[in-house]
This record gives C-alpha cells, structure tokens and sequence, in this order.
C-alpha cells in the first residue's frame, strides 16, 4: 500500500467508508459460531466507540520449553536461576521494526498516531475507535451477543481480515471473535434486553462511582467468572458448634477437615518464621469477598492466635472488600481461600489480590496485566495511588493503573477457571504464554482443576454435533477440560477426600495413603487439553499410564491422541473443610480449597529455601514429575461426568488425582537439594 502523508488521513477514512479499497486484506480468524451458552442478539451501531487492541506476535515463544527446563529441571545447571521482568519483556517483545509495520498500517488507514497507544513491552497496540472505523479496518461485521445465563453483552464478530504484510505480525484482535467470559450482573441483562445498541456510556471509563456501582449488584448475583461459571467450591451442612468436632483429633478428619487435618495428612507443622517477600497469594474475582468477622470466628476456633490477622490486600482494577449481601455465592470462595491458606502458612503473611468491581467484573486478563511486568510494563506503575485507580476500560486494559503495577507472590492459588471452549485458541495460547512468563520468573502459579470431573463447569459436556454445551449434571457428550489448568505452564490440582470411617491416624502410621480421589458433592477435574500439546515433562508420566491403564474412552469423547497436556499435576484434599461463611460453620467441598492447600506446603518450602539464601522454587511440575516419591500415590476413586465413570485413580500418575498428595518432608528435602 501506498504510503499517504499524514495530512491526508482525515479524508482516507472518509474515502474508506465510501469504497472499500482492495488493499489485499486476508482472513485473519474465524469462527463458525459463537462459543457455546452466547447468542447473537443485534448488530453493533456503527457510531459506538470502542476499544481496539491488536495483540503482535512476540518472538521467541517457541523457545520457551527450553527456557522453562533451563530456570525449573532438578538437572538443570541453572535451576532456580529466575529471569528479571526486564529479560522475559526483552526476549519476547516483538520486533520494532514490525510494530512500526503495524502502526504505519494504521495511520494510513486513518488512525492517527497519537490515537494508538503503545504497551512498554510493546505486545500491544491500543486505540478507541467507532464501529465503522473498525468494521473497515479488520473487513468485518460487529454484533452484540449475549450469555445466555448471565446476560452479560459481549461485542464480537463472526471472522476478520488483515492486510497482508500485516496478517503475519499480528496474534489477534480485541474485540472480534474471542469472547473473554468477563460475566455482568442481572443489571446489564435488561439494559440489553431493550431494542437500543449498546451505547457508548457502557463502554465509558466514566461509570458511577464504587458504592453506585455497588448498589447496582443483586444480591447473590454472580457477577464473576467463579460464580458464573460454577466454579465456586460447594456448600454442604451447616453445623452447628456442638457439631464442631474437637480439631486435636484426627480421627475426626474423615468428617471435618480442619487445619490440623491438614497438617497430619501431609507431614507438615505449623510455620515458624517469615522472611520479608515471603508471602503466598490468593486471587479473589468480584463480587466474591472475605467477611472479617468469618475469618475471627473460624481463627477462635482452630487458629486462635491469629484473631484479628488479615491477608494483605492488593485491589487491582477496582476490587474491593464489601459487607452487603452476604451469601455463600459472594463470600464462600474468598473464605474458604483464607481460612485454609492463612493458618497453614502463618506467621508467613497471605497477599489478596482482589480483581475487579462488582459491575464489570474481571477476567484472568485485570489479573496478569496488574502482576506480571512483562505483560505490560515491565518498570513503572508501581504507585499504590495510581493502582487504586477504577475502572478500567471494560473492552481491555488500556490506562497505566494496575499495569504491572504488583510484584507477584512467588505461589499464587487461583480456584477459578474457564472451559477450554469458552475461549478460542489464540486467547488461551496468549494467557498461557503470560503463565509460561511468571514460571520464568520463579512463580508457583496454581490453579483447581475443577469440580465436575470430566465435565465441565456446572456438569456441562460438549455435544459432538454443535459443538455446544449440554445440559448442567449432563449424563452424555464429550468430556470437557479445564482452563487454565490445561496450560503447561501452571500447576493444576485435584481433588482428594477421607472416606468415611477412616482412621487417618493409623493409616498414616503405616505409610498408607488415607485419600482416594473426590466424589462427595464434587469431582475431581482432570482429562486432556483439546488445546495445547503435551509438554515433555509429563511425557513419561503419562504414557506409563496410558501403558498400564488404557482408558476405555474413545476419540468420540476425549483427545486420546497421547499428544495434548494432561491433567491434574498432583492433587490435596477437597472435601469436607469446616469454613466460617457468613457467620455461620458449613462444610465446604471444591479443588477450590485443593490449590491453597497445595500452594502453603510451596510456600513453607520457599520459606527454608529464601533463609538458606537460595531462590524460590518457580514452576515445580519438572521437578515434581522427575521424583513422583515425593508425592503419595491415590489409587483410589475416579472422576465421573458425561455419564462416564471418568477416569479411575490407579497407581502412578492419572488423569483424577495426578501424581497424588505430597509428602510435605520428602518435597523440602527434595527442593532443598536443588541449586
Ligand atoms: C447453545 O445452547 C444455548 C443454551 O441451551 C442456546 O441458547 C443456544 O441457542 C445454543 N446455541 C447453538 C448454536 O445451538
Ligand atoms: C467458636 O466459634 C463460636 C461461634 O460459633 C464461638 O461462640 C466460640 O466461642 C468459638 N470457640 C472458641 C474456642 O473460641
Ligand atoms: C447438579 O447436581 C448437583 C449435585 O450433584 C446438584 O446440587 C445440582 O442442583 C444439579 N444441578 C442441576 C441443574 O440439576
Ligand atoms: C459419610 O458420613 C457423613 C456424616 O456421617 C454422611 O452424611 C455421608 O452420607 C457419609 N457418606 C457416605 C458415602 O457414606
Ligand atoms: C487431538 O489433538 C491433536 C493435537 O492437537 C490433534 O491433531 C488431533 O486432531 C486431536 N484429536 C482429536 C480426536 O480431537
Ligand atoms: C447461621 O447463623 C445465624 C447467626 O449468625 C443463625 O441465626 C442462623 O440460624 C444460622 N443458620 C443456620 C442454618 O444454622
Ligand atoms: C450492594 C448490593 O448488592 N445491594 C443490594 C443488596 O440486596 C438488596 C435487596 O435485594 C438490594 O436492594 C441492594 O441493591
């Protein structure tokens, strides 16, 4: 394309909106159809403003398994030695030369050059347009859909076209076809429901204030990823407190899972120092929140010495703590979280990273551009006032505030989760990579696998002929794996329980695991991506299992191409946790409690390793699947969905429950003798 000065520009686009030049533009994504539970509802008005990013391709990426083995294999001359934020931004940021490529398309095209915002890592491009300007720039068409359960609008479009010379240095762009599962409150359902166009006030940065906005919310409305999409952990019986069994026996564990339950099933004792920096982080999404009072009540109960302790509370992009509507769908997750990971850990400190605002709610997205530096700025942003700073633009990040603006946790325990199919390929490859990147950086990233076995979020199954999502508690369609525990580059846990009548104390006492994998009101996740190949770490794992214990699944219902990434990595228990929710004991279930559980043992571990002046441990999969002895095998249970008994726990690493439980005492030692 002829390259036009700048005065001109102004007149392109109107020429542009005439004729629609033949510039070459290839078909840059595509779609067949919305992703599962969205529906078309309306075309986009063409004079709606909103908020354009173009993802470039960064170098290097396929390097990175040999990056990650370098910093994270027991062999490796190297491990433990961690890349700066600077070195991760330099070794994949995309080429200068190649943004410029990008922006000078732009600028022809009508964009001028102080509308397109740069990202420091240079990943990103970013400006606020009309429809129309869009619709002509990517050759598309855009339509309002809606989720089908929740409501919330997304903006996108069914396929779009790149210029050539441009196609080849771009990822992809936001907003087309990827539907980032970002889920509103019942609010915006019937604003949407009208036969108006999403205006413009919807995507503004200027929305009512917090408490406005906090007004808005229905109580027990499920305005997050977790709460959407059924991935908080499952209330069971309330007790009362002459149900509380007494803690200091163990022979009670097969009832109430308490923090010294906990302890006793996997050889660890309570913490007893805490070095600076030292701190395990717990991701909340909005509406979810803590109650102080919960916290109280349940630490006067098993903790004692820790009434009055808080998490220390990061707000990224809005988030917030808050007292109004109470229900175990707003507190029960953030509860849980707490009330296992602090007690495990103390007097190690537990970080909160608290996304989003009630309103517009928060994806994985709010979450990495606040922690990882590299995602977006990998120096600056680090000012607390600025990072209060709210909202943000609901179509991406687009302001400095929250930009890399913490420094990660070394262990960060995530207990929500997408379907792999509710987002598309390249978003879920771009996420992973940014997991791949804090892994680089000697972060723990872990992440529950899911309660619903082989099915997905809520029991949902895909159905072989549309592609679409089966009914909840579904009893057939192919099995549906778990995001981001799919990606290579976290540590995906399972969920374990104590069966009923059983004798922790004297199974421990003769080396026998007392666990078998979690059936009681939820399923352990676990299967095979549909997304990302198997990473070699695990190759070994897995083929043995495939060798000793040949699945009797087909491909009409799973990837059994022993090719894609398999998961849980390891497992922890997932049943039965006495919790304090909003005022009152309940038993809770979920690998939502499985990943705090799991991240406290690597944060004690990190704890020796930082006073023996050594590094964090990173990313533990290579090391945990070169010496399954430190784990204990579960070789019982199975994970059922879509009408299948799932897959059965047997000996040696399978799809339920991993590589099994730790043994806290073999992992430090372990983990001790590397570099
Ligand atoms: C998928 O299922 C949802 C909910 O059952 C339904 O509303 C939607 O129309 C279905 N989509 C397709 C393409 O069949
Ligand atoms: C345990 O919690 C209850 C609230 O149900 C409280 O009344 C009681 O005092 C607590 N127990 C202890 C030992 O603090
Ligand atoms: C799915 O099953 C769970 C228990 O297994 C139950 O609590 C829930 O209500 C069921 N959901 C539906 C929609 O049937
Ligand atoms: C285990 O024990 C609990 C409490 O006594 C009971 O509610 C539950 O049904 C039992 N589960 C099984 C599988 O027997
Ligand atoms: C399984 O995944 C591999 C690798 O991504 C792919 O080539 C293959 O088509 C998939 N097979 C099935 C049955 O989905
Ligand atoms: C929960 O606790 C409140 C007091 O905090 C009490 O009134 C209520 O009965 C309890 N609910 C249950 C189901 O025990
Ligand atoms: C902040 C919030 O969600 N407030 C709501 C709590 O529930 C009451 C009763 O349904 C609503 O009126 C509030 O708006």
């Amino acid at each position: 394309m002829r390259l036009l000065p700048l005065y001109f520009s102004s007149l392109l686009v109107a020429l542009n909106s005439i004729a629609s030049p033949t510039t070459g533009h290839v078909l840059h994504e595509k779609r067949s159809m919305p992703p599962p539970l969205w529906v078309k509802r309306s075309k986009l008005d063409s004079s709606t403003v909103i908020p354009v990013k173009i993802g470039l391709n960064q170098r290097n990426l396929e390097r990175a398994e040999d990056f990650i083995y370098d910093v994270s294999h027991p062999r490796s001359l190297s491990y433990g030695q961690h890349w700066t934020a600077k070195q991760v931004a330099e070794t994949f940021a995309p080429r200068k030369d190649d943004v410029d490529v990008v922006k000078t398309w732009l600028r022809e095209a009508g964009i001028d050059k102080q509308r397109v915002k740069t990202s420091q890592s240079m990943n990103w491009l970013s400006f606020m347009a009309t429809t129309s300007e869009a619709e002509e720039l990517f050759k598309t068409e855009y339509f309002i859909f809606e989720h089908s359960m929740s409501g919330q609008p997304q903006i996108a479009c069914h396929e779009y076209h790149l210029p050539q010379h441009v196609a080849n240095l771009v990822d992809f762009v936001t907003p087309t076809i990827h539907f980032d599962a970002k889920v509103k409150p019942e609010s915006f359902r019937r604003r949407l429901r009208t036969p108006q166009p999403l205006r413009k006030r919807n995507l503004d940065v200027s929305v009512p204030n917090a408490m406005e906005q906090l007004e808005m919310v229905r109580p027990g409305t499920a305005a997050n990823i977790g709460a959407q999409l059924g991935t908080l952990p499952k209330q069971g019986a309330t007790l009362a407190q002459s149900q509380l069994l007494d803690a200091e026996q163990l022979e009670n564990c097969d009832q109430q899972i308490t923090p010294n339950c906990l302890r006793a099933l996997y050889e660890f004792g309570p913490g007893k120092s805490a070095q600076l920096q030292n701190t395990l982080g717990i991701v909340e999404y909005a509406p979810q929140s803590y109650l102080e009072e919960d916290l109280d009540m349940f630490f006067a109960n098993y903790s004692k010495e820790m009434v009055g302790k808080r998490p220390i509370l990061q707000s990224i992009d809005g988030g917030i703590l808050t007292k109004v509507n109470k229900s175990f769908n707003t507190n029960g997750e953030a509860d849980l979280d707490l009330q296992i990971a602090m007690p495990l850990v103390y007097p190690i400190k537990t970080t909160l990273y608290q996304v989003g605002e009630p309103i517009q709610g928060a994806s994985f997205n709010n979450f990495l551009d606040a922690i990882d530096g590299s995602y977006c700025t990998f120096e600056g942003g680090d000012d607390p006032d600025q990072d209060a700073k709210y909202p943000d633009n609901p179509g991406g990040y687009i302001g400095p505030a929250n930009c890399g603006g913490y420094a990660a946790t070394k262990v960060i325990a995530t207990s929500y989760g997408y379907n792999e199919q509710d987002l598309s390929e390249k978003y879920q490859r771009r996420q992973c990579a940014e997991y791949m990147k804090l892994a680089l950086q000697g972060i723990t990233v872990l992440y529950s696998s899911g309660d619903y076995g082989v099915a997905g979020n809520v029991g949902r199954c895909i159905d072989p002929a549309t592609g679409n999502y089966t009914r909840t508690n579904s009893t057939s369609g192919k099995f549906n794996p778990s995001f981001p525990s799919s990606c290579p580059w976290v540590t995906s846990v399972g969920a374990t329980q104590v069966p009923n009548n059983t004798n922790i104390v004297r199974q421990l006492a003769t080396s026998t695991q007392p666990e078998v994998a979690c059936e009681t009101v939820i399923k352990s996740g676990g299967g095979f991506s549909n997304t990302f190949e198997m990473p070699e770490y695990q190759k070994g794992a897995v083929a043995d299992w495939w060798q000793n214990s040949p699945p009797p699944y087909k491909a009409d219902l799973f990837n059994n191409s022993q090719t894609t990434r398999a998961y849980p990595d390891v497992s922890a228990n997932g049943a039965n946790y006495v919790v304090v929710v909003d005022g009152n004991f309940t038993l809770v279930y979920g690998t939502s409690a499985s990943a705090p559980t799991f991240g406290a043992m690597i944060t004690l571990i990190n704890e020796e390793r930082i006073k023996k002046g050594k590094n964090s441990v990173g990313f533990v999969n290579p090391v945990l699947y070169q010496h399954p002895e430190v784990m204990k095998d579960v070789t019982g249970g199975s994970n059922p969905g879509c009408g299948t008994k799932g897959f059965d726990a047997v000996q040696g690493w399978d799809p339920a429950t991993g590589l099994g439980t730790p043994i806290y005492p073999r992992m430090l030692e372990l983990f001790m003798s590397l570099p």
